[in-house]
């Protein structure tokens, strides 16, 4: 194997750092390369005069300027990404001859962009909503995109809906509201009148679409590929990503309330996790069929409305991702990537799936508007790290400068080249799949069942799990204008569970469905966020303090939180280095006026004097209301006089002495997220 591409020096890297630009120390010069003398002041005719036509300056600047900005992306406008590696544990090579699936250390560089899909680019990112979950491989034989979502199926089974799902899902066009929600009458006016969508609806009200981070959630590629070995044998594939951190989520009122405290909440944890090393991490999986298997379950392997329950078809880890360096310029990097499920690589293939089929037009299709015209690939992010020669040519901003006389095949002026590569020689030939059937527009009858995987994730979801989507439900229909359409929702998600609508129902002023419902028992643990990894690190614990705190608690507390990879951040009434007991010091970042219980996973209440009663208030609604998002709070001893007599015993609420087990106690009710049991 290569060895640069073996030890992993990052050969995306070394190309991208021949077009970093530092204009730091530099002189100031025009695009032309012209030093500029003044750059304050456009020429004019005197002092008070019109500026001249001849002031090319002011026109290249002001031009450049008028120029700026592109079109956003029509879904997942709002992103951000950053750049890692992928090191293969497992070795793929009895399913696919993708190279960089081979042999077990390969390390090939990403970059990989998260988003949300349904606001435009300056909207808030804790929305409800899916997340994208884009990679790109920047692999020795090509790009191979991995172009996923954090829900693992989508709403609809074929790709010529997706505009009209998308207009529905859209701000609605007559008043452009509302902003990245989907409580709105044309949304949920699509679901009841495209009720393939039930399944997806159902991750889309869970705690799925409130994600805490882009750290801790998991990533799908959604619909179903193929691997194709060496010997031509082809399985199906479904990829995951699974976070080391676990998958966990927010409380909706909280991330409503971020929405405003803090609308780059998801960037910024993401940015702030890789300037402090701690590096995202997620493993690969994949859940193989053998071809002779496709038609073994109940529901059609090629339906993107489908997954496959982790218990029946388990997955496979077989390497991990680990995100390790910010972009330089998001721009340059994050806006002008360009993902597409199509760039795939020898060993990986498409099946016929009918939402897989019309991505494979989509994507390119619009990143010829949005990237303004077919070069974009030479985009410094967008470039393979291995040569690329064809005889495509021209077009707007065309950077590479082809050589040579011939731009056609065959020719005989170049011998023939370039020339296309056999099999052997890394050529990618499509699988031969056979394939037959008479022209038809219709959908398949195995791809109508709507209801049965619905059902099966509500199964599976844990009591409290159950009770926040039935409050989704209830907040997104509660802002629907049409009654109609409440009506109907209601009525279709009676095909869900009767648990499910009726509550609705009632909460939203409708007749609740009649009949049966659903009397499926079948589940899926591996659905269920109950069930994820537990782990304190990384997270982000505000410490409430005030002069004269406890040096010893402080100092025993603390030590044992960061030992355990828990971040703390001092809050008080105002910045600055606070003075405790045993010559201690602390330097406050955030006051009550900066922070929030919102942007912290867990309070510490150490304990001072503030300056005001009114100061004593906002401690105690701090703590108040990281209590009513069922998040972990300690109080040792100082800081109990903010805690409410109600929360003392409640669960996740540890107080008691310093110097006790009560920083093990804590630790524990931070790695647990939220404690929902104190409902
Ligand atoms: Fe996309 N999708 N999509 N999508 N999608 C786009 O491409 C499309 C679908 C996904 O960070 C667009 O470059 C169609 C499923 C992600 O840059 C566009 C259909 C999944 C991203 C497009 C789907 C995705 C996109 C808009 C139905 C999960 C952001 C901008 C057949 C597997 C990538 C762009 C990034 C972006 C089309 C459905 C994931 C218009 C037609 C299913 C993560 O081409």
């Amino acid at each position: 194997m290569d060895e640069q591409h073996k030890s992993g020096g990052n050969r995306k890297q070394e190309q991208l750092e021949q077009f970093r630009v530092n204009d730091e120390g530099q002189k100031m010069t025009t695009n032309q390369g012209l030093r500029v003398s003044e750059d304050e002041f456009s020429l004019k005719a005197g002092e008070r005069g019109p500026t001249l036509m001849e002031d090319f300056h002011f026109r290249e600047k002001m031009t450049h300027f008028d120029h700026e900005r592109i079109p956003e992306r029509v879904v997942h406008a709002r992103g951000f990404a950053a750049h890692g590696e992928f090191e293969l544990y497992t070795s793929m090579k009895p399913y696919t001859k993708a190279k960089f699936l081979q042999e077990p250390g390969t390390v090939t560089p990403v970059f990989v962009r998260f988003s949300t899909v349904a606001g435009s680019r300056g909207s808030a990112e804790t929305v409800r909503d899916a997340r994208g979950f884009a990679t790109k491989f920047y692999t020795e034989e090509g790009n191979y995109d991995l172009v996923g979502n954090n829900i693992p199926v989508f709403f609809i089974q074929d790709a010529i809906k997706f505009p009209d799902l998308i207009h529905a899902l859209k701000p609605e066009p007559h008043h452009e509201m509302p902003q990245a929600a989907t409580a709105h009458d044309t949304f949920w006016d699509f679901v009841a009148n495209n009720q393939e969508s039930a399944h997806m609806i159902m991750w889309a009200m869970s705690d799925r679409a409130i994600p805490r981070s882009f750290r801790m959630m998991e990533g799908f590629g959604v619909n179903t590929f193929r691997f194709v070995n060496e010997q031509g044998k082809a399985h199906f594939v479904k990829f995951h990503w699974k976070p080391v951190l676990g998958t966990h989520s927010l409380v909706w009122d909280e991330a409503q309330k971020i929405a405003g405290k803090d609308p780059d909440f998801h960037r910024r944890d993401l940015w702030e996790s890789i300037e402090q090393g701690n590096y995202p991490e997620y493993e690969l999986g994949v859940q193989l069929l053998p071809e002779e298997d496709e038609f073994k379950f109940d529901f059609d392997i090629l339906d993107a409305t489908k997954l496959w329950p982790e218990e029946d078809i388990p997955v496979q880890l077989i390497g991990k991702m680990t995100l390790n360096r910010n972009v330089d310029n998001v721009f340059a990097e994050t806006e002008q990537v360009a993902f597409h499920p199509g760039h795939v690589v020898p060993g990986i293939d498409f099946t016929n799936d009918p939402l897989l089929q019309g991505r494979l037009f989509s994507y390119t299709d619009t990143q010829l508007i949005r990237l303004g015209g077919p070069n974009f690939h030479e985009l410094p992010i967008n470039r393979p790290v291995c040569p690329f020669h064809n005889n495509q040519r021209d077009g707007y901003g065309r950077q590479t400068i082809n050589v040579g006389q011939v731009s056609y095949h065959n020719n005989s002026l170049a011998g023939n080249t370039p020339s296309p590569a056999a099999e052997a020689e890394g050529g990618y030939v499509h699988y031969q799949e056979k394939v037959e059937g008479r022209k038809i527009r219709a959908r398949s009858e195995s791809f109508k069942d709507h209801f049965s995987q619905a059902t099966l994730f509500w199964n599976s979801m844990s009591l409290a799990e159950k009770q926040h989507i039935i409050d989704a439900f209830s907040f997104e229909l509660g802002k629907v204008k049409s009654k109609s359409v409440r009506q109907q929702v209601v009525d279709m998600f009676g095909n869900v569970s009767l648990k499910l609508a009726v509550p609705v129902a009632e909460a939203i002023g409708v007749i609740p469905p009649s009949g049966a419902g659903s009397q499926s028992s079948k589940s899926s643990p591996a659905l269920s966020q109950e069930n994820t990894v537990k782990s304190p690190r990384t997270r982000k614990a505000g410490v409430i303090v005030g002069t004269g705190f406890d040096g010893a608690e402080a100092k025993s507390v603390l030590n044992a939180l960061i030992a355990e990879g828990v971040q703390a951040e001092f809050i008080s009434d105002k910045l600055g280095v606070l003075h405790g007991s045993e010559n201690t010091e602390c330097e406050v970042v955030h006051t009550f006026l900066t922070a929030d219980s919102v942007l912290f996973d867990a309070v510490y209440a150490l304990g001072g004097e503030l300056a005001s009663a009114d100061s004593d208030r906002k401690a105690a609604f701090f703590i108040q209301e990281a209590y009513s998002h069922y998040k972990p709070i300690g109080a040792a001893a100082g800081g109990m006089k903010w805690l409410e007599p109600q929360m003392v015993n409640s669960p996740g609420v540890v107080t008691g002495v310093s110097g006790s087990n009560f920083a093990a106690s804590f630790i524990e009710a931070i790695a647990a997220h939220r404690h929902w049991d104190r409902a």
